[in-house]
């Protein structure tokens, strides 16, 4: 038995996230990070402790879930390989807190790794976002000679709009519960806004974002007017980012008269600051103030769909590299 399970074919698995602080005083170096080596000034780092703070008093709920995330994958590639030849390892690689990528790739190479695949915890694909994220890791895996393939996007993957589709319909019902018509309901889905000159690279981040939001309105039988997909978490920089932002949207949709709005961050999957703080605090302030009724729906987190999707396209990568 033992001899059986030294002989395996051992794959790595890169499971990628944003990456948060650990404690208040890694707030400084983690935005420093995302500011490419800039550390911000006073204010904006005021701003973003403030932030931190309201959420959940200092804690970072993104790490718990990232880590949760990578543990229930394990577990859906441990199950789906059981009694086969091949063995999926999964490594954590943080894109702007430790462990970073280049982390994840050294634990893999220590460990003797020498084919993986990358995935990100996002299910769109940007040259600004996810690219990002698998450059470096290709780049760490050359030098450490890993063979590396990667996944770009899975955001039509049917697992991942099943678990999407089951959280809209969950809050229209609980809309419907306290006396809305399901038709009256003004679904707002939306990712993190990036610089509007990705609109000038050819990018596909903003058609994919569109696919996925029609596929799940399609599914949940939203009529047409009654959804729409709009920004959010722009980066407070001078450059121009993609609108409009759910703030403006949320001001024209009261003006067509709708009253009851529901949030889907279809971009991402964990609970997190910009969820927890953009939507849950700034997003509901801004509706209370305009008279609409608001709700979002509940993360992926660890869902075993996500989880299903995680692994399918993880499992696919290597699949169509070995034909
Ligand atoms: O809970 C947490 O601690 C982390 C939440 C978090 C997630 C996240 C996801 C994305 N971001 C994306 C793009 C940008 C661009 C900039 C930028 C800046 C920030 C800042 C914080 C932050 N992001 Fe983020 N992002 C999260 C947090 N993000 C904090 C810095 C302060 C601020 O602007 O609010 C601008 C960088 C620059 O200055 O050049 C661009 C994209 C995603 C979704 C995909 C992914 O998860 O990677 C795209 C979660």
């Amino acid at each position: 038995m033992e001899e059986q399970r030294v002989s395996k074919r051992k794959i790595g698995v890169l499971v990628m996230s944003y990456g948060t602080p650990r404690s208040l005083e890694e707030i400084e170096p983690y935005y420093t990070h995302i500011r490419r080596g800039n550390p911000p000034s006073e204010e904006q780092l005021k701003e973003l402790t403030d932030r931190y703070e309201a959420i959940v008093g200092g804690v970072f709920p993104l790490r718990e879930h990232t880590n949760r995330q990578v543990e229930a994958l394990q577990e859906t590639l441990n199950r789906r390989t059981e009694g086969t030849g091949v063995q999926y390892v999964c490594y954590q690689g943080l894109k702007h807190a430790q462990p970073y990528i280049e982390d994840g790739v050294a634990a893999m190479a220590v460990d003797g790794i020498k084919e993986a695949v990358s995935v990100v915890l996002a299910p769109h694909y940007s040259a600004m976002s996810v690219g990002g994220y698998n450059s470096r890791a290709k780049e760490a895996a050359a030098k450490h000679g890993i063979e590396l393939r990667c996944v770009n996007s899975y955001h039509l993957h049917p697992e991942l709009l099943d678990a999407l589709t089951e959280r809209v319909n969950e809050q229209l019902d609980a809309f419907a519960a306290e006396g809305a018509e399901r038709d009256e309901i003004q679904v707002l889905f939306s990712a993190h806004s990036l610089p509007a000159r990705i609109l000038e690279m050819n990018d596909p981040y903003v058609d994919e974002l569109n696919a996925t939001s029609a596929a799940i309105a399609e599914r949940c039988g939203l009529k047409e007017g009654q959804w729409r997909f709009t920004w959010q978490s722009a980066g407070r920089t001078a450059t121009p980012w993609l609108g409009p932002d759910i703030l403006d949207t949320l001001a024209a949709v009261q003006q067509e008269g709708i009253r009851w709005v529901l949030s889907a961050p279809i971009g991402f999957v964990s609970d997190h600051l910009e969820v927890l703080y953009d939507l849950d605090i700034e997003a509901v302030q801004e509706a209370e103030g305009l008279g609409i009724r608001f709700k979002r729906t509940r993360m992926l987190n660890d869902d075993p769909k996500y989880m299903a999707t995680l692994a399918d396209v993880t499992m696919k990568a290597m699949s169509e590299a070995s034909n």
